[in-house]
């Protein structure tokens, strides 16, 4: 479906930007001077749900979608997907498809696109990662958990059907985390982590008070050729590809032996589209881990030697990184969401690799050349 396939291109963007639509320094004082409305308790009954043609055919707003993204969205009807920030977009972005203001801080301004847009679905990626939200925890506190909250009220008003992208990150360091099953201790360290929990329980509360069609899945780190890292702790997994074909150099911030779970950007999206189309009766649970591989950074970087044998790696620990990410999932346990709604990915260690570096190395070949 084509709706389906752009869902996927423009959110790839969405995984990897650095704040998603947040820039810390310049938005914290209207995120403090923000005063939050909700919807006036007891409204649940006027609720209503999504009826089946809607979502056959469902018109999707994206939060959190700002960099630019591949050439080829047009050819996916590109009309039922509509991308937004409170940043500029690129003109790439801006005429490649709908794209329109929003700030998930804003209840009356959501609703506004909601309403005008007939929307259906709702992506909510909106959200300051791990490092980065250590650096700026009211910032992330307001968009993580406020926006949040924002995006369930409107999400339940009008009947939305909701994904929200929890995490490894909602684990910590009293979680089992080799492996670590969906129902287990989460007493995660980070304001990442703990608005992520709060995320899932909160989507799991509005499912079963309200209806709302809440649906999310624990990420592993992400990896993606066409995006820029930004402000997580797995960000080495894919600075390392950029820095090995440029400069065959690589200063690593997490120890070597750093085991952490990981997945392809096409496997991440696949598995998003997935639970969203699954039907409900295949849902024993609103929230899934999901995982492809777990890896050190010394596995992956022998993996890329075998193609770039020149490469070096060293070795700066980066403390703060360094104690998030002992506290995370080593191996990701997701037998309920290969069980439920048939969750299978595609890339392992060697096919994530030879990915990267053919989209990176044609990249960097076609800079080099203009
Ligand atoms: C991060 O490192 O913060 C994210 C994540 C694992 O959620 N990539």
């Amino acid at each position: 479906m084509p709706v389906l396939r752009v869902l996927s291109t423009v959110a790839k963007q969405a995984l990897q930007a650095p704040v998603c639509g947040y820039q810390p320094l310049a938005v914290t004082a209207r995120c403090i001077s923000f005063s939050p409305r909700q919807v006036p308790p007891g409204s649940d009954a006027s609720f209503h749900s999504v009826s089946f043609s809607e979502t056959d055919h469902p018109k999707v707003l994206i939060t959190g979608m700002m960099s630019d993204f591949p050439n080829h969205r047009k050819r996916f009807g590109k009309n039922n997907v509509i991308l937004s920030d409170i940043r500029k977009p690129s003109s790439h972005v801006f005429h490649s498809g709908p794209f329109i203001y929003s700030d998930i801080l804003d209840y009356k301004n959501l609703r506004e696109i909601v309403v005008n847009n007939r929307i259906t679905w709702l992506v909510h990626y909106s959200a300051l990662l791990s490092a980065v939200g250590e650096a700026n925890v009211s910032l992330a506190r307001a968009v993580n958990i406020t926006g949040l909250h924002n995006i369930l009220d409107i999400a339940a008003e009008h009947g939305l059907r909701l994904f929200v992208p929890s995490t490894i990150g909602a684990f910590g360091p009293t979680s089992p985390r080799n492996p670590t099953p969906d129902l287990c201790v989460q007493r995660p360290r980070t304001i990442y982590g703990v608005s992520k929990v709060h995320a899932e329980l909160m989507g799991e509360y509005y499912h079963q008070r309200y209806g709302l069609d809440f649906r999310c899945l624990r990420y592993p780190g992400i990896i993606s050729a066409d995006s820029q890292p930004g402000g997580g702790t797995t960000d080495y997994a894919v600075q390392i590809f950029h820095d090995a074909v440029k400069s065959g150099k690589f200063e690593c911030n997490l120890r070597q032996d750093t085991r952490l779970p990981m997945m392809y950007i096409d496997d991440c999206l696949r598995a998003t589209i997935e639970v969203m189309e699954a039907p409900a009766e295949a849902l024993t649970m609103r929230t899934y881990n999901i995982n492809a591989m777990s890896f050190t950074p010394e596995e992956l970087a022998q993996e890329i030697q075998k193609q770039l044998p020149d490469l070096q790696v060293t070795y700066e620990v980066d403390v703060m990184r360094q104690g998030i990410a002992d506290s995370w999932p080593m191996n990701f346990d997701d037998t309920n969401a290969r069980h439920d709604w048939g969750w299978k990915h595609d890339y392992d260690l060697p096919e994530l690799v030879q990915t990267m570096l053919n989209f990176i190395g044609s990249e960097s070949q076609i800079a080099q050349a203009t």
